[in-house]
């Protein structure tokens, strides 16, 4: 009760429905990376999803950004808590690159330069859901945040977003990657809270 504008509480009730439970805003971009950042030129940089099968299917820099892009503006919710708003990245699509690999894999572990790897269910990397991503709020992804390109899969906590991507390998049966050996949940929805093994 108490005398309350309606547009305060309009606002806070906007803002709660955004942010995952156990999460707070904040308007900076941590870079949160389990070590040294790899430096890969475009030149050299190569990107491989390997089907169950064992066949390779790779873009270079050149082919990967001749390819359909898309500018998807998205919340981050990172599983240390905080969470960022409206970020504007372009990157392709996960669902053009896997519409070329043939495949009856359920689950998908991406690796990265440097030698990170994180694991997530395929259908998880498609539907409009996940991005290689090679830019961001209109400018070169720097490298502290993944650069040359990461993977971008926003509804998911942070952590499956692996940075410097490398490849995705396609697999029959889960297999966890760095966090997840490590204790973090094998799926990691925000929404359900589920930050580490057994939440
Ligand atoms: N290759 C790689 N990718 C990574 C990480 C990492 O250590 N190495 N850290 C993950 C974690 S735990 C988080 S929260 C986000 C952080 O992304 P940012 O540094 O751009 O904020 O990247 C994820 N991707
Ligand atoms: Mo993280």
């Amino acid at each position: 009760m108490g005398i309350v504008s309606h547009g305060f509480r309009g606002r806070a009730r906007r803002t709660d429905q955004r942010l995952p439970p156990g999460q707070y805003e904040t308007r900076d971009f941590p870079v949160l990376s389990a070590g040294p950042t790899p430096r890969v030129s475009r030149e050299d940089w190569e990107f491989t999803i390997t089907a169950e099968t064992g066949k390779p299917h790779s873009w270079n820099w050149a082919e990967l950004t001749a390819l359909p892009s898309e500018s998807p503006t998205v919340d981050l919710h990172c599983v240390t808590k905080w969470s960022k708003f409206d970020t504007a990245w372009e990157g392709v699509s996960l669902d053009v690159l896997l519409a070329d690999v043939p495949t009856e894999a359920d689950f998908a572990l991406v690796s990265s330069y440097g030698g990170y790897t994180t694991n997530l269910p395929l259908e998880d990397l498609r539907h409009g859901r996940a991005w290689i991503a090679y830019r961001y709020e209109g400018g070169d992804l720097p490298p502290e945040h993944g650069g040359p390109a990461r993977l971008l899969v926003p509804h998911l906590y942070l952590w499956k977003s692996a940075k410097w991507v490398h490849g995705i390998r396609l697999l029959r049966q889960d297999q966890p990657g760095f966090w997840e050996t490590a204790g973090y949940h094998d799926y990691g929805d925000p929404w359900r809270e589920q930050r580490y093994q057994g939440d």
